[in-house]
């Protein structure tokens, strides 16, 4: 097991990688120009734990936003995926999102969960077998950014992709591209994905909802450097750091940043790593779309968008994808 990730309570948890690939991953990325960190080191108990404060905060829209879409549209999509659906859910939340969607779905062939962390995905199991005791759970212990196999579903039932959050915002665009085209063969030429995108709009906006005014994702930011000092003994001073979040708009993206205020030298696992004063850790990118972005994104991917829906704002969207042949 090295770089996986899975869900508690709707939060991506990534138990912890192996330390040598966190070790020189970690150094890559901070001896590397710009320094970067990646976004996956977030999700430790204290990170998942925090982006589930995230996703209640006044500011970060997303979740309430896209909730409220599929809540008004779960039926339709349940329509357009037809009858004897195998769901497919990339990264098992024990969020309630696929819940609408198992409500609405008739005769579903069955519901595949895909989590690395098994026990998050026994649980999940176990709760959707409990709430649908008709419905086949088929769970998939796999890291759902490579390639897997799928448990045997019947010839029949056409196979659906579930990837909500937004999450594919946190891929750069030809990774984004790159994971679609598994997914895209992975449900196969009738099958289908429901993706949940965040769209471009008022840079404002975006910049309240990653600069929290109660300061939940500074502290999610920073918790990236607690964990580099727990966990490969670095020596950040987090009073030293600062989070803050801008709207890159040539790439149509929010990046994080953590800004050291002083010229410093740090060691992380024994390496020194040199810091001018207002120097940066690049700690995620969050893509945010618009309509040719998208295509540009899913077509190569081997992907149509069929359908999308989006909310009363035209913040969010949740999009019916297909494969092109089909
Ligand atoms: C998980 N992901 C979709 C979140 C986002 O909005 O890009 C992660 C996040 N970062 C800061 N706030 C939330």
């Amino acid at each position: 097991m090295n770089t996986r990730s899975g869900n508690i309570m709707g939060a991506r948890v990534s138990p912890y990688p192996a330390p040598d690939v966190v070790r020189t991953e970690v150094l890559r990325g901070l001896l590397g120009e710009p320094k970067t960190l990646p976004p996956k080191l977030f999700y430790d108990r204290a990170g998942a734990r925090l982006f589930e404060q995230i996703c209640e905060l006044p500011e970060y829209y997303l979740t309430r936003t896209e909730l409220g879409i599929l809540e008004e549209r779960a039926a339709e999509i349940a329509s357009l995926c037809g009858e004897h659906t195998a769901l497919i859910e990339y990264g098992s939340g024990a969020g309630v999102k696929v819940r609408l969607l198992l409500d609405e779905l008739v005769n579903p062939a069955a519901y595949v969960p895909v989590d690395i962390s098994m026990e998050q995905l026994a649980a999940v199991s176990a709760e959707r077998a409990r709430q649908y005791p008709d419905l086949r759970v088929a769970p998939v212990h796999a890291d759902y950014t490579a390639r897997f196999a799928l448990p045997p579903l019947p010839d029949d039932a056409r196979r659906v992709a579930f990837f909500p959050g937004s999450t594919i915002g946190n891929l750069h665009p030809a990774e984004a591209t790159a994971f679609l085209h598994r997914i895209r063969a992975t449900v196969g030429p009738r099958g289908a994905l429901v993706l949940g995108v965040d769209r471009r709009k008022d840079p404002a906006i975006l910049h309240a909802a990653y600069n929290d005014a109660s300061g939940v994702t500074a502290a999610f930011n920073l918790n990236l450097l607690t964990r580099l000092n727990r966990e490969l003994n670095a020596t950040f001073d987090l009073s030293t750091f600062r989070h803050f979040a801008v709207f890159n708009d040539d790439d149509s993206r929010i990046e994080m940043h953590l800004e050291s205020m002083i010229a410093q030298r740090v060691y992380v696992a024994g390496t020194p790593v040199d810091f001018e004063r207002g120097e940066t850790i690049l700690t995620e990118c969050s893509y945010k779309y618009d309509l040719p972005f998208l295509e540009a994104v899913t077509r190569p991917a081997g992907f149509r968008i069929e359908e999308l829906w989006t909310d009363s704002r035209d913040w969010f969207w949740v999009g019916f994808l297909v494969p092109t042949n089909s």
